[in-house]
């Protein structure tokens, strides 16, 4: 599973690689799927393209859901998909990333999911703002974190469990990045596989505090302690010590691989010329401030052109820049930087989880001579 950590030994050692494992991790890659990077293109994913994570199996949305709201608050709330319809709406563009992304290039390779750089994608998602249905129901003085529950569940560890995570009760009553419960993707309902029929958007944060298939709203007086909060997601580089939480999504810029594909050498091929690098760039803490580009394999940079901020604050940003390819091999990368001054390093930040790897991407590319 995305975060199902415990089944590597440390940097020193290569991840195990039995028959089973290799089979759970093909079942995981099946089932789930990435954005093809071409589709950077475009600012809102087209529908289908974007990335999917699910745990567990994608359950079933029965008529008469309800979404519940309750623990330490004054009113109690049992809220049907028309109750919430008939708050005000509000659409937010929002960039969503897998904390597993870029897992695949680590070594060792932690068991789970396997991404390269593609576990990402934009979407304009509609509902309520979590805190206006927190201040309906009044939170007591003592409530810290709300606890969210979604109706998929599995096992893990040996004991049988929903997927469940929380949030601190400041950034779930926050109103920049404001949290939505959504029941629309792209304007229409939810699909099966995004969390239909309401999920949570945590703006900025990796993919796995956005809850799908969202039931169940505790508010509770102590921070949650399951699986997927204390064990899965944190930054580890030991299975014995607690580790810090993965919360918010590190600076990544992705370039659209250019020219056309070889299988046999693993390179982009093109002809030589002008040719025009381009893809996007975000960051879940502070704004992109910059994009650079490298063709020689990270030894030097140059700036690349950033789209001005269009209000879109927690969407990804178009970033360009005009190449003349010789004929040649080279190495292409891409790197942001964000407001908070933290930049994409070349070397992976390994941790047991391999959460977070936000190195530099590299494609290697042939330019062919003049024909
Ligand atoms: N209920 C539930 N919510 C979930 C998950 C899940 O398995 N079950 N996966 C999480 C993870 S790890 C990610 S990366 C995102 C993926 O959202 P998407 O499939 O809509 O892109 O959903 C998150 N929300
Ligand atoms: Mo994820």
């Amino acid at each position: 599973m995305d975060g199902h950590i415990g089944r590597i030994s440390g940097p020193a050692r290569v991840a195990e690689t039995d028959e089973g494992i290799g089979l759970e991790e093909l079942a995981l890659a099946a089932r789930n799927h990435g954005l093809p990077l071409e589709a950077m293109r475009d600012d809102v994913t087209p529908p289908g393209l974007h990335y999917v994570l699910t745990h567990y199996d994608i359950p079933a949305a029965a008529e008469g859901w309800e979404l519940s709201v309750h623990g330490l608050v004054r009113t109690a709330l049992t809220l049907g998909i028309d109750a919430l319809r008939s708050f005000p709406a509000v659409t937010r563009r929002v960039t969503m990333e897998c904390a597993g992304n870029g897992r695949a290039r680590l070594s060792p390779r932690p068991v789970s999911q396997p991404w390269l750089v593609e576990a990402v994608g934009t979407a304009d998602w509609t509902g309520v703002p979590l805190r206006v249905l927190l201040a309906e129901a009044e939170p007591a003085a003592d409530a810290v974190e709300a606890v969210f529950t979604g109706a998929d569940h599995g096992i893990e560890r040996g004991v049988e469990q929903d997927y469940r995570r929380s949030l601190p009760l400041p950034v779930a009553i926050g109103d920049d990045p404001e949290v939505l419960v959504a029941y629309e993707m792209n304007g229409s309902p939810l699909p099966p596989q995004h969390g239909h029929p309401l999920r949570l958007v945590v703006p900025g944060w990796y993919g796995m505090a956005h809850v799908k298939w969202l039931r169940d709203i505790d508010l509770t007086a102590t921070p949650f302690e399951g699986f997927q909060q204390a064990v899965a997601y944190r930054y580890r580089q030991s299975a014995d010590e607690p580790g810090e939480a993965v919360t918010r999504i590190a600076p990544r810029a992705l370039m659209i691989p250019p020219g056309f594909p070889d299988f046999m050498s693993r390179a982009r091929v093109l002809r030589p010329g002008r040719v025009l690098l381009e893809g996007r760039a975000w960051s879940g803490r502070a704004p992109v401030t910059a994009v650079e580009v490298s063709t020689d394999d990270g030894r030097s940079w140059r700036a690349a052109e950033l789209d001005p901020p269009d209000g879109h604050d927690w969407a990804w940003r178009r970033w360009r820049t005009s190449w003349n390819a010789a004929p040649g091999r080279y190495v292409l990368s891409v790197r942001a930087g964000d407001a908070e001054g933290h930049v994409q390093p070349l070397a992976q930040p390994w941790n047991r989880g391999g959460f977070g790897n936000n190195a530099v991407q590299r494609i290697p590319v042939l330019c062919l001579p003049p024909d």
